[in-house]
């Protein structure tokens, strides 16, 4: 009845099972955490509730139980690059986006919804964000954000995709309307903007132009030392792991002809 997927099949298996991965493989520096507990206060934000009435705060608990302390320096925000994002963090090796804490990890690529009146989640569909967006996906990532946010520190890093339709700093969006409200000015020392275009995309937006320089404008006018490079190297050489014949890709210059 839904226009989004349903939830996906096996979820608490999998987020179980992520759990558990987290905290012995992943990330053991968390400590100690009860992964059964999460995933009842994971369920519980959503179960037996109106699919289009759950709220950021539904999922406290879950948050509060999960909660683990994000090294300063590592922080990673982005938008509009997902896959290059996990892959340029190392599940938390190099940096640790949302989805390598414990708390987005649990809910990075997955789907899930109640129903009311009802303990069975829904595997037919779903509601988008366009039907309501107090949904359960949607809420899920606002309180996430709201939380990575907080407890980021030193220096931030902010991942954008110069070729993205519309800009690299899209407004509404998480960044702009979740995080950027809820960093704590007094623990970090700068924020470091990164704008990568697609290899072989349009170069739409960069450094100082369109919606980044907005985006430089309102960090600074709240007070925050901002640095902006376009096409910074480390992440697009691991965009031309996907692309090794491309121009952009080169490592070293051809030799000019001989005089
Ligand atoms: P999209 O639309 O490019 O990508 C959405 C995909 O990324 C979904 O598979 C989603 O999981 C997963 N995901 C991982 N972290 C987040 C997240 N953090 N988030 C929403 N989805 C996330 O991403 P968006 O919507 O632009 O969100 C980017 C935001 O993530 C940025 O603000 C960045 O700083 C933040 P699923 O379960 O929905 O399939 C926050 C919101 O970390």
């Amino acid at each position: 009845k839904w226009k989004g997927e349903g939830t996906t099949q096996n979820l608490e298996s999998i987020v179980i099972g992520r759990c558990y991965d987290y905290i012995r493989i992943v990330n053991p520096a968390v400590g100690e955490k009860n992964c059964s507990e999460i995933w009842e206060a994971f369920k519980n934000a959503f179960i037996n509730k109106d699919p289009c009435n759950i709220l950021p705060k539904d999922y406290e608990l879950f948050i509060n139980l999960s909660l683990h302390t994000i090294p300063p320096n590592k922080s990673l925000f982005w938008e509009n690059n997902h896959l290059l994002v996990n892959s340029f963090a190392g599940r938390g090796q190099r940096y640790m986006s949302l989805a390598d804490t414990l708390f987005g990890f649990f809910g990075d690529f997955l789907n899930w919804c109640g129903q009311a009146n009802s303990i069975e989640l829904d595997y037919e569909s779903c509601p988008t964000t366009e039907e309501c967006e107090n949904n359960a996906v949607e809420s899920f990532w606002r309180m996430a954000s709201i939380t990575y946010a907080q407890h980021s520190s030193g220096v931030i890093h902010v991942l954008l995709n110069g070729s993205a339709v519309g800009g690299a700093y899209p407004e509404p969006g998480f960044f702009a309307d979740y995080e950027i409200p809820n960093l704590q000015k007094d623990k970090i020392s700068q924020i470091a903007i990164w704008v990568v275009d697609d290899i072989e995309g349009p170069d739409i937006d960069s450094c100082g132009t369109h919606t980044v320089e907005k985006l430089e404008n309102r960090l600074k006018t709240l007070g925050y030392d901002v640095i902006c490079t376009d096409n910074y190297k480390p992440v697009q050489l691991l965009q031309c792991v996907h692309n090794p014949d491309h121009t952009d890709c080169r490592v070293c210059t051809s030799p000019t002809a001989a005089p």
